[in-house]
Formats: structure tokens, sequence, C-alpha cells
């Protein structure tokens, strides 16, 4: 492996790929995320950097995933995964930005070079990368560009073609700990299903088989998820998919999946006809790292189980068997949410186990996970998982149980660090968990969504000039800028009865966005739609195009 970076053949590979002049690019939330008709560029450099991520980390294989995740079927981005499966660390992201705003290949190259001075990259190692993508139609041609920057690294790439976020991030981690004492899995899409469906059927052994489950999968790339896992399941869980038209154009994420449920608070229509009163039904996000289920209640109601529910019904479980099997004193279970958690789910949670609020973005989440023995953490969104520590893991396999209550717990907890994907949230086996847990509890829909009564909410988006204007403190519940704008919002806050509002610029589309809630929901759709006309006029919108419902 040469020591030197071939500088000619960057350059000739970035011509390729010239950044548009008009466009700044920025890693946020979920990595670069706009137009795929813009991200050529982008992609190619990414390329680039996630091979000195891997020369960096000793050759270790980084992933890359090209998706949008939740977005428009026009939109993709791209994020990297560093190679216990997790999110790019923080101080790389400004790498990423740098390299995707050099505005001709000569800044390119010198953004390059000061990369590998100042990360202290040796060149000599091997780069080794992972990359998947999701269904949408500009993938291909992007994952075109990545191969590119792949080359003029000379990284030794690996294409795991079509694959969910969490499959990838699942083969990050299998690839880099193969064949070690930590060996996370088999690498490979067959090692994820059988990892999974196996630890499941063990879960629910002897348990009564659930009403067959309705999987609206977003007509996205969960869709092929489901019909590779449900011959796994050997009948023990009947699932019957939705919305799996992954090849019609503009099928993606329309009217259906996770973030369609969360944002409506409805049921996708698609579904009307499928789902029957008391029947469960859940929902994929475009790239199956998010998950709502619903259900239909006794009056023909829509009822919606939203992250905050998952996580409330999957804490207690946990809680439960860490007492069961005798290691209460040795395994502080906590969990994590942020601002947008229903009020009514942190009471009920921190009544329970230590509850800490961070900001938006998987990654703070998971980092205040990695505290507790076991932490678990959802957003309000459906994105989540639960982390069980190396520590935890190790208790769990050298605790000797003294009664056949303790030892079945014990197991319990075992494959449970089986079942769940703890690189990153994931539908599938999340949707999973709930099941085994909804059969230990002997819960429906009904028993499930009792567990605490939501305040009434409401989320509104205000498109903005500038949304970076935007700047806040205290997990997002406070807003420093604009200037004196949170002082406006506090007072209309303390004129309804259980209000809560907070403002936050988007880190995944060109908005702001407002949560507000409140005990009755007129008045939290009240209030979330003054706190837009106060963020909407003081960000100096059009008067004229000022949406109506804005008060
Ligand atoms: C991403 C992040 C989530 C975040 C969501 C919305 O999800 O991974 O942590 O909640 O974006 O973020 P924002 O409100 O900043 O737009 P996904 O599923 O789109 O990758």
């Amino acid at each position: 492996m040469s020591s030197q970076l071939d500088v000619k053949e960057i350059s000739r590979l970035s011509e390729l790929h010239p950044k548009p002049s008009h466009l700044r690019y920025q890693y946020g939330t979920s990595g670069f995320r706009t137009l795929g008709t813009v991200l050529d560029s982008v992609l190619f450099r990414v390329g680039i950097l996630a091979s000195l991520r891997s020369k960096k980390l000793d050759g270790k294989t980084i992933g890359v995933m090209v998706t949008a995740s939740h977005n428009p079927e026009e939109d993709n981005g791209v994020k990297l995964v560093d190679p216990r499966g997790e999110m790019l660390e923080a101080s790389w992201e400004i790498h990423a930005s740098v390299l995707a705003n050099a505005s001709t290949t000569s800044d390119l190259i010198e953004a390059i070079e000061t990369l590998v001075r100042i990360a202290k990259i040796d060149l000599s190692k091997p780069a080794r990368v992972v990359y998947g993508r999701d269904t949408r139609p500009s993938g291909p041609f992007l994952v075109a560009s990545l191969r590119d920057g792949l080359a003029a690294i000379k990284a030794e790439p690996r294409d795991a073609g079509v694959v969910t976020t969490p499959i990838l991030h699942y083969l990050v981690r299998a690839i880099n700990t193969k064949g070690t004492k930590d060996a996370y899995g088999d690498d490979s899409e067959d090692g994820y299903f059988d990892k999974l469906s196996g630890a499941f059927k063990k879960l629910v052994a002897g348990k009564p088989t659930p009403p067959p489950l309705i999987v609206d999968c977003a007509n996205g790339v969960g869709a092929g998820s489901i019909s590779k896992i449900s011959p796994r399941l050997d009948g023990q869980l009947k699932l019957l998919p939705q919305n799996t038209a992954t090849s019609t154009p503009g099928a993606l994420n329309n009217a259906c999946g996770a973030d369609y449920v969360k944002t409506t608070q409805k049921l996708p229509p698609s579904l009307a006809n499928h789902l029957k009163a008391n029947q469960r039904g859940c929902s994929f996000d475009g790239d199956a790292d998010r998950l709502m289920y619903f259900y239909i209640d006794e009056r023909n109601q829509f009822r919606m189980l939203d992250g905050d529910k998952i996580a409330a019904l999957v804490a207690g479980f946990i809680v439960d068997l860490v007492k069961n099997a005798g290691l209460e004193s040795e395994l502080k279970v906590g969990i994590v949410q942020t601002a947008y958690a229903n009020g009514s789910s942190t009471k009920y949670l921190a009544e329970r186990l230590p509850v800490r609020c961070v900001p938006t973005g998987v990654k703070h989440l998971h980092h205040a996970a990695e505290r507790f023995d076991i932490g678990v953490y959802f957003e309000a969104n459906g994105h989540g998982t639960v982390l069980f520590s190396s520590g935890t893991q190790e208790t769990l396999a050298s605790h000797e149980p003294t009664t056949p209550a303790q030892s079945t717990a014990l197991n319990h907890l075992s494959n449970l660090t089986q079942l769940i994907n703890q690189t990153v949230g994931d539908a599938l086996s999340d949707m999973l968990l709930v099941e085994v847990v909804l059969a230990h509890r002997s819960y429906s829909g009904f028993e499930w969504d009792s567990l605490y009564v939501d305040l009434p909410n409401r989320l509104v988006k205000v498109v903005v000039e500038d949304r970076h204007a935007f700047q806040t403190e205290d997990a997002e519940r406070q807003l420093v800028s604009p200037k004196g704008l949170q002082g406006k919002i506090d007072d209309l806050v303390r004129r309804y009865d259980g209000g809560r509002s907070f403002v936050r610029p988007s880190g995944t589309e060109d908005v702001v966005r407002v949560y507000a809630e409140a005990a009755i929901k007129s008045q939290a759709d009240e209030l979330a739609f003054r706190v837009a006309g106060l963020v909407y006029d003081e960000a100096g919108g059009d008067p004229s195009a000022r949406p109506k419902e804005f008060l």
C-alpha cells in the first residue's frame, strides 16, 4: 500500500464529479441530505472521507449508507457508520462538511492533505468500506459516484446492495468483530435475519401466536426484510406486508410509513380496508430504522402507539426481567428521550427509572444510553433501541441463578441481547421486540396503550429563510436565538393548561419545527399554531405568504 495520495488519479476522478458552485452542504443530524440530483460531488467526496477514516482506524471497515430515510422520494442522502456500527464520530462531521464544500479539485486536494495531516492519518494503512443503499431511484447513480471516491483512495469496497439502514449498521459491526470474542454475528444479510429470528423464536416459545400483524413498509426497502424474515419465523408470528411497491415511481413514504403516521396521527389511507377493530399494525419508514405501532379500537378509532409508548413497554419489561433475574442491585436500567417525548410518557417513566433528555439525533441518544448498564432510547418518532454494556453482557453470561425463575429471566435477557440490534434503531428488530413483550405480558394494543394517556400534541413545520438563525440550548428546550423569541413563547405557554412548546431547526429538512402539547387537543393545536406564527414573523416571513392556519 502506497504511503502517498495518488493526486493525479484523485484529480482525474474529481473532475468527473464537480461541485455545484451555488450550493453549500452540511453534515447534519443524519449525514448529508438534500435533493438526489445535487449529491453527485458529495458522494464522491464521502467515498474519499470513508476511505481515510478507515485508514485512520487501522483498516477497520467503515460503512456508508445512501438513503434519505423518511424524506420524499426525490431526496437522497448519505451517512457514515463507524466500526462498531455507530454513527460517525462527531469530530469528523466537520471534515465531511469541509470536503463536501471544497469549490474546485485543487481545493479538494488541499482539504484532503490538510485532513491527512491534522488527523495524523497513516496512508500506508489499508482502507475498507462497505456500502448499501435504499430503493430510491437516484441510488444507483449516487453509488457509482461513491465508488469513484473509494477508487480514488484505492479502498477495498464491499457492496451490500439494497439494504435497510439497520442492516448496513449490523454488517459494519459484524465485519469488524468477526473472529473476536465480541463477534456480533455472521457478516451477511442471512446472518442478520437468522440472528433476529432465532432469538425471537426462543423468546416466544410456548406463547400463543398473536393475530397476523399488518406491516406498512412505506413502499421502501423494509418490504424486502419482511419477505426475508417471514419464512424464518416458523409461523410464530404471521406478517402481512402492505405498501411494498418499491419500484412504483413516487410511492416511497407517500401517504404511508412511520413519519406519515406520526406527523398526521392518522392511519395511512392504504391500510383502511386491511386493519380490523382490535387488530395491530405497524409502519416502517423508508429505510426501516423507525417504527410506529397502531390499532383500531372498539369504537373504530385509530390509536397510535409511538416511540414513547414503545419505550414505556420495553423499559418496563426489561426492568422486571432484571429484578426477576436477581440483578437489580447490579444493573442500572435507564431511559433516554428527547424534548419531543410526550410529557405523560416522561412522567410515567420517571416514576420507574432514571430518564435523561438529550438533543434530537440518534448519536445523542445512543451516547447517553451507553452510560447505563442497560440503556433504552427512543425518539417519539419511533427511532430507538436498547444498549447492553459489555459489562452487562458479561454479567448475564456469568451470573449463577439461584431459582428457576431467575434462570428464566436471565435467559430472556440474554436472548434480548441477540434480538435487539444494538448498533442503531431498527424497525424490524424493534417490531419483534414489541411482539415479544406483548406476548409475555398478554397485552393487546389497548392494554399497551393504557400504560399512560398521551397529552394531546401538535407538530408544525415553518418554512423560513434561514433555519440556522434558530439556535437552542438545554436539549433543544430553549431558544437562545433569535433573541427575545423564547420569552414570547414562554408568555404564550403560560396561558395553556398543561402547556409546553419548543422550537428547533430541523437537521434533515429545510424547516423549523414547532412542538406543542396541552391538556386539550384544540389547545395543543392552538398553541402550536400561535408559536408557529411567532416563528414565522420573527424570521421575517413574507406577510402575504403567511400560512393561514398560523395564529
Ligand atoms: C433522522 C435522525 C433522527 C431524527 C430525525 C428527524 O431520522 O436519525 O434522530 O429524529 O432525523 O430529525 P430532524 O427533526 O432534525 O429533521 P431519519 O429516520 O430521517 O434518519
